[in-house]
């Protein structure tokens, strides 16, 4: 390190003592110089270290999209990714507010219970590109052509779901619901392309649940669009509720900014979390553009999942308290006067609200990065007019 001082551009460091007889600026010189050039020795060897795995995540990117499995034993020699990890926060289309306003929400409101003890659901896999953001498109794995996430599933406790998965995407996918208590070898099979695969489970425990595919690497499979949410209602009706709306929380890691060419996943991004977008139900803030709606005084129920594929979301309505809250999504007792609930990757959880006042009141993950990134909506009771900066 001293010799690379010594040959530099200046005189100062050619002192193999450069304390002495030297002025304290001089000093003060030699000091930093020393200081930049051991960060300089260090990033190199960060930057040797993540070339490497840059490598690996090339290859194991590959395999993700031409195969669910992991191939370590072969080693792309190209490593295409710029280190650090390049961000495409906040980075949408021109025109971001019209774009925005044009895109059609998804609906949020927790579709009727199918009649009868036998529930009967076929969805179709499909490769798809979706709107993730205004004007930033991204290349989906979708569960029945709905892009991220997949339809809302409502069933009553003790009804049977009897699940047809087909796939019409190009690699094997796997349905796993949270709400099942099955073998997962033998429900949560992989279906090749263009095969069906049917199973049945008893919807025996209330709550809302995380659906996913589990297909090698999971993290890519929900990284990519492939997640839902399943109601259990309790066999013993749950307090009145006006509105009943679903919020899967869900984080995106793009390669590209997805504004011209849709962007893919970026696992060195995944596996580090660092998203470049967080949804609510798939596209950043899109129901502040088309708030959820209620009346005053009217009871508005929350379904929350958190799909990650790694970050949980901290449950917040700005401006309100939530009434009642089914923390961890466990039906037997609730929670009063609470103000934020955490909602673990995987997990889910049920809120009630009751707001008289006319007004906006967002709601948020309040780990407020993930607000800056989109996971954040509006609730507007009665005629509200105006905008809300959360
Ligand atoms: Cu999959």
């Amino acid at each position: 390190m001293s010799t690379h001082t010594a040959s530099g551009p200046t005189h100062i460091g050619r002192r193999r003592e450069p304390g002495r007889g030297m002025s304290p600026f001089a000093a003060v010189v030699v000091l930093l110089l020393a200081f930049a050039v051991g960060a300089l020795v260090i990033a190199a060897i960060v930057a040797a270290q993540a070339a490497d795995e840059a490598r690996d995540d090339v290859s194991s990117g590959a395999a993700a999209t031409a195969a669910p499995v992991h191939d370590h034993s072969s080693h792309a020699a190209t490593a295409n990714q710029a280190l650090p990890l390049e961000s495409f926060a906040g980075k949408t289309g021109a025109n971001a507010e019209a774009l925005a306003k044009a895109h059609a929400a998804y609906d949020a409101t927790l579709p009727p219970v199918p009649p009868g003890d036998l529930v009967k659901i076929h969805m179709t896999l499909k490769d798809m590109v979706v709107e993730i953001a205004p004007g930033v498109k991204y290349n989906t794995w979708a569960f029945d052509g709905h892009g991220a996430p997949g339809p809302i599933l409502h069933v009553r406790e003790g009804q049977t779901v009897e699940m047809t998965l087909t796939n019409g995407g190009s690699i094997p996918h796997s349905i796993d619901f949270h709400a099942a208590r099955i073998a997962p070898n033998v429900a949560f099979t992989d279906v090749a392309p263009g095969d069906s695969f049917t199973f049945r489970f008893k919807a025996s425990d209330p709550g809302v649940f995380m659906y996913h595919c589990g297909t090698k690497p999971v993290l890519a499979h929900i990284a990519n669009g492939m997640y839902g949410a399943l109601v259990v209602d309790p066999a013993t009706p749950l307090p009145k509720a006006d509105r009943s709306y679903v919020l899967v929380a869900s984080e995106w890691y793009l390669n590209g900014d997805g504004v011209g060419t849709p962007a893919s996943l970026d696992m060195a991004k995944a596996r580090a979390m660092t998203p470049d977008w967080t949804t609510f139900n798939g596209y950043a803030n899109q129901y502040v553009t088309h708030p959820l709606t209620a009346n005053p005084g009217e009871t508005v129920r929350l379904y929350v999942v958190a799909a990650g594929p790694t970050l949980d979301t901290n449950f917040h309505v700005v401006g309100t308290i939530f009434d009642r809250a089914w923390v961890n999504g466990d039906m037997t007792q609730f929670q009063h006067g609470v103000q934020t609930v955490g909602v673990p990757a995987g997990g889910g959880a049920v809120f009630d609200v009751k707001i008289d006042d006319v007004g906006l009141y967002p709601f948020v993950s309040h780990a407020f990065a993930h607000v800056d990134l989109g996971q954040v909506g509006l609730l507007k009771i009665g005629n509200a007019k105006g905008t809300m900066s959360h």
